[in-house]
């Protein structure tokens, strides 16, 4: 159904009125929930965001026996150089049940040979680049995986072999998590005897969780270098070296190469973002945010140059392995999923070594909106579980923060029994958080001594400035400045709280900060636009305000206007202007201090 014919239908069937239209698209609803995207030029049709959870098919049931079935079976060209692939539309209905087995699209997946082309999606700079191997270290890639699909898993396996360069490849080690699908159990060592490199297949008795799936994997691993990667990966032309050329420079190096993405409809290859590096929010949330100043200035003579990032997204990494286990390996008492990346980047850190990206290398990683598999514990129990124990270990006072207003993981904390890792941090003479507020990551937008923390009350509405609920390209909040009501609902205090630094930076959250888009029309004074928004933290000067507090004003300092909370009759007025300064209590604002810790 990608073929234009189908398309011409589905405009047909527009013009009959069952589907909608878009700027660049048009959705056809084929039934209750099959829908299928077709763009302008109706010959590219997009495999649609109807397949998440709440998809049911009416036609097939996940029966054990489709669950455990391996329904592996190539095409030559399918999903070649990257490509989305393309099934036929009799076959939506079955391609919806699958979907739910591993949440993505599994019969797309299926149909893509093991060791399709990918696109280099490198840049000229990085193609350019030699990578004597002699030097290099070997490394063993390590796989953990708990029921993955064959054709994801092995074609993680397959990009390994292909594309790395053999000397340095001293074995794939593949590490089952106790997984239940039988063709996982039965048929995996039988297949990785037939690869032309050691593959050895590790299996954990019990559900271990990820953390102690790769300790397993990293126990055993013979090459010098550990190389992490999830078991639902494709490692493009040249992913090794510039990893391994880092660890050979520096031991203490932990290497991550840029991910990009596997669309989970269509199985598509897309680059991502190079500018980008890993952080967290206050909920302790892993986030990609716009990558702080030094680093880019750093980086500004050479794109190929590797840059420093607070923390790593987790999965995808590369580390020398007796510096893995000097430095405490990972935290084993963490179960099942989460917080074992923001564990290691602080430790990484805060020890004395270094948590960096590789822009010349680039692997990408299949996403999917929801986890597939169970939780033992609860999904809830097991990931706060895991913060709690990051926070209370790594992060001093701001483990107070945290657990102030994230009550969820707070109800763990007197749970925690950390004594061992505490020690370990005492051991390596670790450094501060606050060491690594200021040094790794000073664009943080932690509360901290230096700055306010608080609600930023309107004192005509008597209303607070929040975090927008709109979501930017990162899918970092963003939107028009608004306010709404200072309290009642303690599920949405973070929501009201904002930091103002010494510099008159006032942030949220996620990196985004008051903002007011200005149009530069070339006189030197900066032309505001009248509504006021909270965007990505740019360290601009359009970012920087003054709050007076003789009359409570909150100036834009660039232009002179005032954040304004206007009466208005036919808009909301909960959004945010600027205008002239005038006096009015609409003009004025209430810095009020949350206390922290
Ligand atoms: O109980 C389990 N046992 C396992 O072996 C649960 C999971 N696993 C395996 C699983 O099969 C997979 O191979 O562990 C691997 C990671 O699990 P995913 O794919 O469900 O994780 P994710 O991709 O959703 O989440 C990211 O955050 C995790 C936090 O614990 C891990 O660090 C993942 O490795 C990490 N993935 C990435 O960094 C890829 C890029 C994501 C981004 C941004
Ligand atoms: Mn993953």
């Amino acid at each position: 159904w990608l073929r234009s014919q189908d398309a011409f239908l589905s405009q047909d069937a527009l013009r009959r009125g069952r589907g909608s239209v878009r700027d660049d698209w048009i959705a056809v609803r084929l039934g209750e929930d099959q829908r299928e995207y077709v763009d302008r030029k109706g010959i590219h049709v997009v495999v649609g965001h109807y397949m998440g959870e709440a998809a049911a098919s009416p036609s097939l049931n996940l029966t054990d026996e489709l669950v455990n079935k391996n329904e592996f079976s190539p095409l030559p060209n399918e999903g070649k150089g990257g490509s989305p692939v393309q099934i036929p539309s009799h076959m939506l209905p079955r391609m919806q049940a699958l979907f739910r087995i591993n949440r993505f699209n599994l019969m797309a997946s299926d149909r893509i040979p093991l060791n399709r082309s990918l696109p280099d999606v490198r840049k000229k700079k990085c193609q350019a680049k030699t990578y004597p191997l002699d030097g290099l270290p070997d490394t063993s890639v390590i796989i953990v995986f708990h029921n993955e699909a064959w054709s994801t898993l092995l074609r993680t396996v397959w990009s390994v072999i292909n594309r790395s360069p053999r000397q340095l490849l001293t074995e794939i080690l593949l590490v089952d998590d106790a997984s239940t699908r039988t063709f996982l159990q039965r048929d995996l060592e039988v297949y990785a005897a037939t690869l032309p490199v050691p593959v050895r297949v590790l299996r954990s008795p019990e559900r271990v969780g990820l953390v102690r799936a790769r300790l397993i994997g990293a126990r055993e691993a013979r090459g010098r270098v550990l190389t992490f990667l999830d078991a639902h990966c494709e490692c493009t032309q040249g992913w090794l070296e510039p990893l391994l050329t880092r660890v050979a420079g520096d031991r203490t190096r932990v290497v991550c190469p840029v991910i990009d993405i596997i669309s989970d409809d269509s199985l598509a290859y897309v680059r991502s973002f190079e500018l980008h590096w890993g952080a967290f929010n206050w909920e302790l949330h892993f986030r990609w945010y716009t990558m702080g100043g030094t680093e880019l200035r750093r980086r500004k003579g050479d794109v190929t140059e590797p840059f420093r990032t607070p923390a790593m997204a987790g999965g995808l990494f590369a580390m020398d392995r007796e510096y893995f286990f000097e430095l405490g390996a990972y935290d084993d008492q963490m179960e099942i999923w989460g917080g074992e990346n923001l564990e290691l980047s602080f430790r990484v850190w805060q020890c004395g070594g270094s948590v960096e990206i590789a822009p010349c290398s680039h692997v990408g990683h299949l996403f999917r909106k929801s986890s597939p598999y169970t939780f033992p514990g609860g999904v809830g129990d097991v990931l706060y579980t895991n913060l709690a124990r990051v926070a209370e270990v790594w992060m001093d006072r701001w483990a107070d923060f945290y657990f102030k207003f994230n009550p969820d993981a707070a109800a763990f904390r007197p749970k925690l029994n950390v004594t061992a890792r505490v020690a370990l941090r005492r051991r390596l003479q670790c450094k501060s958080f606050e060491w690594y507020l200021d040094n790794v990551w000073p664009q943080h937008f932690m509360p901290k001594d230096d700055r306010f923390f608080g609600k930023v009350r309107n004192v005509r509405t008597g209303d607070c400035l929040v975090k927008p609920t709109g979501k930017g390209s990162l899918n970092q909040p963003m939107g028009t400045a608004t306010t709404s009501s200072c309290g009642g609902d303690d599920d949405l205090e973070l929501v009201r709280m904002f930091v103002m630094t010494p510099q008159g930076v006032v942030a949220t959250d996620e990196s985004v900060c008051l903002d007011a888009p200005e149009r530069d029309l070339g006189d030197g004074r900066v032309h505001v636009r009248p509504r006021a928004r909270i965007m990505a933290c740019s360290g601009r000067p359009r970012q920087v305000w003054k709050h007076d507090k003789q009359d409570q004003t909150l100036r834009h300092v660039a232009s002179g206007l005032c954040l304004d909370s206007p009466e208005n009759s036919d808009e909301e007025d909960s959004i945010l202007v600027l205008s002239e300064c005038n006096g009015s209590t609409g003009q004025q604002w209430k810095f009020e201090k949350i206390p922290w810790n």
